[in-house]
């Protein structure tokens, strides 16, 4: 019997997304996340299984050996830090931009800027390397509205469209960041299943490269 081997993934774009660079590294869950209530699919390989979590929540699993591997966002892995996790592939899926956005005009007046985003360390890091003075007011969704009503000037989110901006009045004022979804790997696991981990890894990477 081979060692066993967790996967940690969200369902959704990224789940979507890595079904086919998983079937390349010869992966295939028996379950759909999108229908079944099951949060660990079983796979073709007895020794590999998939943990459906929140994407926010996937670097904390691998971090803490809960899995092996996982598929994280660049913004959640910005966010999260990266702490006790090896990132040694980006699966360039799910891409998007990391933008400041808020009503046409962008930047004016002098008082200290009022950002709504999730992104609270991201958006933190950006405007310091500025020197621009910011209050961080901290939204779990929806963030488009907080221009729209008077609570931030600006919003720190991911566009892929720009639908979304759009159809609330918003502009990109900045670019912040190039995102994919990258493989993350637990330190522990990268050792103690060295020869499995790599293997798959390889085999990843050349999924990607034919893709793209
Ligand atoms: O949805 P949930 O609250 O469970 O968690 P989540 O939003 O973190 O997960 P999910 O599955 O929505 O996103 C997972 C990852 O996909 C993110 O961490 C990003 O790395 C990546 N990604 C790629 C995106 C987008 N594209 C994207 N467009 N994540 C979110 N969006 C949002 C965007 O913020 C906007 O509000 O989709 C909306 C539509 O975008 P437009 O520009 O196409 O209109
Ligand atoms: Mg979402």
């Amino acid at each position: 019997m081979s060692e066993t081997l967790t996967i940690a993934l969200s369902k959704g774009r990224i789940f979507k997304d890595t079904l086919p660079l998983l079937a390349a590294a010869g992966i295939v869950p028996t379950d759909d996340p999108e229908t079944s209530r099951k949060l660990i699919l079983d796979t073709n390989d007895s020794s590999v299984k998939l943990v459906i979590i929140r994407a926010t929540d996937v670097p904390t699993y691998v971090r803490y050996g809960a899995a092996d591997l996982g598929v994280a966002g660049k913004d959640v892995l910005m966010e999260h830090g990266g702490e006790g996790i090896y990132e040694p592939l980006d699966l360039r899926i799910a891409r998007c931009r990391m933008v400041v956005a808020g009503l046409p005009g962008g930047y004016a007046g002098s008082r200290r800027l009022r950002v709504a985003t999730k992104f609270v360390n991201s958006a933190h890091a950006h405007f310091a390397a500025q020197g621009r003075q910011v209050e961080i007011i901290k939204l779990y969704g929806s963030m488009e509205l907080a221009p729209l009503v008077g609570l931030a000037d600006c919003i720190v989110d991911l566009v892929d469209t720009g639908n979304t901006l759009r159809a609330n009045g918003l502009v990109p004022w900045e670019d912040m960041a190039q995102i994919s979804s990258r493989l993350i790997v637990n330190k522990a696991s990268m050792k103690m299943k060295h020869r499995r981990v790599q293997r798959i890894i390889e085999q990843l990477r050349e999924a990607v490269e034919s893709e793209h």
